[in-house]
Formats: C-alpha cells, sequence, structure tokens
C-alpha cells in the first residue's frame, strides 16, 4: 500500500445554502414596512435585486453610458461591449448554440408578440389553429387571440385537473395537423405548477409543430437549458431574475429567427436603406429596432452574473423545503384552500379565505409588513377554472426564509380573525 493511499479521502466541502448570507446581498429587503419587518413575499410580480446589479447599473451609467452600435467614440465601444457581453452572457447562461438566438425585447410580453407578428401571423391562414394551455398568463392569450381572429383562425385550449397539473392526453389530442405552434407556461405564476416542457416539446415536434415555451416564471426558480429542452423559443424578463426591468430576452432558433421578418423598423435594423429598397441586418440587429434599454441590458448581465455563482442545487433544496412548510402551514388554517396543489411546483402559495376577499387579505397582510400579490394575477382563466374571482399569493424567492412564511403564516390568522 502506498504512502498516499492510506490518507484519509477529504470530506466533501459541507457549504450548506445560507438563505441569510444571500439576503445581505439584497438592499430592499432590510427595511421596515408600517413598523415591522419587510417581509417580501411578492417575486413573481418582480424580484428584488442584489448590490451587484444596483452597483454596476449605477457605475456603468456613471462611467460607460454612451448610445451603442453607432459611435467610434470610446464610450459608444464601452457601452456596446457591455451591452453585447451581456448577450454572450445570456447565451452561455442558458445553452443556447449562438449569440445570434438571444434577442433583447421589453421582456416576455414583448418576446411573445414578436413571435405571433414575425413567426405566426403571415403564415395563419383561415382553419388554423394556436394551442394553449388554461394556465396560460394574458400575454400569451391576447397576442394569438389577435392574430386568429384577424385571420379566422382559432385558439385551442388544453384542460388542467383540480390539482392544476395540465392533461396531458387533452394536449395531446389538440395537436393536429393545423397546429401552427403551441405555447405554453413553463411554470405557471397562479398556481407554481412545473409543467413537463421537455416532453411535451418532443410530443409537438413529432408532429413537425414548432413551441414557445413562457420562461417568465420558471426561470427565476432553475437552470434552463435550450439545447435540452429543445423549444423552438424562449421568453423571459429580467424583472422576474434578479435584474432591472424594461428588459427581457426571446431566444429563438437560429433558421427560424433567420426566415422571419423584422417585427419593427427603424435604425439598427438595417444594412442599406434606399427609397426603393431596404436590406435588413441580419441576427440579431434584423429585431431590434431602435435604441434599446442599454443600461437594463447591462444590468440583466450582472443579475446573469450573479446567477452564475449562486449554488442552485442548494437554491432548488431550499426553495422546495420553503414550499413544503408554507402548505404545511397554510393546511392548518381551516379557513384556506390552496389553489394549485400540483406534484411538481414552483415556491408559489396561492390560497382564498373562506369569507374573505383577497384584496383585503393584502391590504392586512400589508399592514404586518408582508407583501404578496392579491388578485387574478393576468391569469383570469385559471381563476374561472377554479371558480375563485382571486387569490392571495405568496411568492418565495432563495432568499426567502422559513421565518417569512411564519410571518405570513402569523399575519394571516390575526387578518381571519378580524373577519370572524
Ligand atoms: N407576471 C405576476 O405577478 P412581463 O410583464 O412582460 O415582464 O411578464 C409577463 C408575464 C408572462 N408570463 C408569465 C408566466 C408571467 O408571470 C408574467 C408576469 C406577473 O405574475 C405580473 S402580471
Amino acid at each position: 500500500m502506498t504512502a498516499t493511499a492510506t490518507l484519509a479521502k477529504p470530506e466533501p466541502a459541507t457549504t450548506g445554502f445560507d438563505p441569510e448570507a444571500l439576503r445581505a446581498d439584497f438592499p430592499a429587503l432590510h427595511q421596515e414596512i408600517h413598523g415591522h419587518p419587510l417581509t417580501f413575499l411578492d417575486n413573481a410580480a418582480s424580484s428584488q435585486r442584489p448590490n451587484a446589479v444596483i452597483d454596476e447599473i449605477a457605475r456603468f451609467d456613471r462611467n460607460d453610458y454612451a448610445n451603442i452600435h453607432r459611435g467610434v467614440h470610446e464610450l459608444s465601444q464601452r457601452a456596446t461591449k457591455a451591452y453585447e457581453g451581456a448577450r454572450d452572457k445570456i447565451r452561455q447562461y442558458i445553452n443556447a448554440r449562438d449569440r445570434k438566438e438571444i434577442i433583447f425585447v421589453r421582456g416576455t410580453t414583448e418576446a411573445i408578440n414578436l413571435v405571433a407578428s414575425s413567426f405566426v401571423r403571415p403564415s395563419l391562414n383561415l382553419g388554423d389553429e394556436i394551442a394553449l394551455t388554461t394556465m396560460e398568463h394574458h400575454s400569451n392569450i391576447v397576442p394569438w387571440q389577435m392574430a386568429c381572429r384577424e385571420r379566422g383562425a382559432v385558439v385551442r385550449v388544453a384542460p388542467i385537473n383540480d390539482r392544476g397539473e395540465l392533461e396531458l392526453e387533452e394536449l395531446e389530442k389538440l395537436l393536429t395537423p393545423r397546429t401552427k405552434l403551441l405555447t405554453l407556461v413553463h411554470v405557471s405564476n397562479a398556481l407554481g405548477t412545473i409543467n413537463p416542457v421537455k416532453e411535451i416539446v418532443a410530443m409537438a415536434h413529432e408532429r413537425g409543430i414548432p413551441v414557445l415555451l413562457d420562461g417568465a416564471q420558471a426561470i427565476p426558480h432553475m437552470r434552463v437549458d435550450m439545447q435540452d429542452l429543445d423549444c423552438d423559443f424562449y421568453a423571459f424578463s429580467s424583472h422576474k431574475m434578479f435584474g432591472p426591468t424594461g428588459v427581457g430576452v426571446l431566444y429563438g432558433k437560429k433558421e427560424l429567427l433567420e426566415a422571419m421578418a423584422p417585427y419593427q423598423g427603424g435604425g439598427d435594423m438595417i444594412s442599406v436603406v434606399t427609397f426603393e429598397k431596404t436590406f435588413y441586418a441580419g441576427l440579431p440587429a434584423k429585431f431590434e429596432a431602435g435604441t434599446p434599454n442599454i443600461t437594463g441590458g447591462v444590468g440583466l448581465g450582472a443579475a446573469i452574473d450573479y446567477l452564475e455563482q449562486l449554488d442552485w442545487d442548494g437554491a432548488v433544496a431550499h426553495e422546495n423545503e420553503l414550499l413544503r412548510y408554507g402548505t404545511e402551514r397554510l393546511s392548518e388554517i381551516p379557513e384556506v384552500r390552496l389553489i394549485g396543489t400540483a406534484n411538481r411546483k414552483a415556491s408559489v402559495l396561492s390560497f382564498v379565505v373562506d369569507g374573505v376577499h383577497p384584496h383585503d387579505i393584502g391590504t392586512i397582510l400589508d399592514r404586518e409588513g408582508v407583501a404578496v400579490r392579491a388578485g387574478h394575477h393576468c391569469a383570469q382563466p385559471v381563476m374561472q377554472r377554479f371558480s375563485v374571482p382571486a387569490t392571495t399569493r405568496a411568492s418565495l424567492a432563495f432568499y426567502n426564509t422559513k421565518e417569512d412564511v411564519d410571518a405570513l403564516i402569523r399575519a394571516l390568522r390575526k387578518t381571519i380573525e378580524v373577519f370572524k
């Protein structure tokens, strides 16, 4: 036996996931609201930003800001490098094949509208169909209704069961030779359901149907891999992934984007303009007319840097434990009914309380320092499916803790007492 073989194997580092340490990165979390420490449980609407993002935005605006792609001067070159650098970070983060597949947009809503306008509308004919699901956000319903109305096409809707899970067999039945696109949410904002999107993409592709995934609520809770999912389009917003507002991403497969007409006309999306004929720029500029949200793009790049160094296995395990704990604690309150109890769920707790309107709950919780969202969450068909006008929604992030859940439960019990 050699000397080295007798050495004890080093123990794997047991770093553990420490949400408390991460909270220190998020200044907005450390304040009092109405005399109570803030409990921020409205992350699905928009998440808070870490110092790394706030500071990088301030640094960029102070030192490097100028318009991009246009100037030969130093500041324009620095700004262009930072903005295009953010595109590279996003490509790597979501494992897209090519940086040309990353289109900067205003957010998920604009990304979906871009696909509706430039990919679907031009070839949508009378009697064609767009397949989607009951659990879509309005931004993945209305653009398709608009396109279908204009072209005499039809929106077909796959149902969900009482737990808020997609009925896959019913979805499969909707996929016919008339289906021009299947578009669905990766993670539901109103229910928290995580859809088995990889399987669904494969199911659609077997029939030659392209797939758009609305990733707005998935990307803050998990790593996503475009080559693994093999979806044709994926849409997400920076402000739900710890970055700034007003910027987001449409990922699209290069061969599809190349074949699509521009979404909007203007500066930066052309190569030559004459009154006789205009030649468009190549990808990704073809879809990015006008001066974009330059600082927003750079800020999103900083958010990606932050997320790249996150212990994702730890974050996912922590959020799962918060979800389990929150579900258990809410279930102890007899007046509470959870809406959305899927087997695979992100850390979203949507619920109704007998005899109390969600808006009243939201208002009283706020007086206790607990920030939640009350309403239909821009998913009215989900509310209709569960026969409720609205829900109260606590949506968690990796920086939330069991103490946050306890604060919610305490404030909720107080609210219920008020209405007794
Ligand atoms: N949902 C919520 O509180 P924008 O506004 O474009 O960044 O994202 C729209 C959007 C699209 N899809 C899903 C699944 C979403 O959750 C959202 C935004 C927020 O649930 C605001 S309504």
